[in-house]
């Protein structure tokens, strides 16, 4: 599976806690963009693949569940830690489930939004998985 939990080094004292991300140390690419998702309802998000983006997830608030699929197999993550990152490279499928009211999802990507950079369409997402097993 192209995707594993990144856990961060967390700079904590009487203060408070303090986590620092950066490219190319513990962060596996160079980040060209950030985005965030909050307001979540019980609506599941996602839904597609990516040809080439990687991107790391942070709850940094709340939970959710994440439903990751290459193609063959499947794996739930629950993410709930602000010092724990989901890394997700290209052609995975995901799908976003059971986010708590409180939940605030922080994503790091490696490039900037491209609408034709996405697969929505699952039935593709598969046929592009089948060819790559094949060559
Ligand atoms: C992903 C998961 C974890 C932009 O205009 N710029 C952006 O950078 C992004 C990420 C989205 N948008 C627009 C495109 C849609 O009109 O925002 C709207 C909602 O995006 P989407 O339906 O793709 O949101 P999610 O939560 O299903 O997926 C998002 C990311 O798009 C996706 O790359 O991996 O979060």
């Amino acid at each position: 599976m192209n995707c594993r939990l990144l856990d961060f080094k967390v700079f904590g004292d009487d203060r408070g806690s303090l986590v620092s991300l950066e490219s190319n140390k513990n962060i596996p690419f160079d980040i060209k963009r950030v985005y965030y998702i909050y307001n979540t309802t019980d609506r599941h998000r996602g839904f597609h693949a990516h040809k080439n983006l990687e991107q790391v997830v942070v709850a940094l608030n709340g939970s959710v569940r994440f439903v990751l699929d290459n193609g063959f197999d499947k794996k739930e993550v629950m993410l709930d830690l602000p010092n724990v990152g989901l890394y997700i490279g290209k052609n995975m499928w995901r799908e976003m489930r059971d986010f708590s009211s409180n939940c605030v999802l922080m994503v790091l990507a490696s490039d900037y939004y491209d609408e034709g950079e996405y697969i929505r369409d699952y039935e593709e997402f598969l046929r592009i998985c089948r060819g790559n097993f094949d060559t």
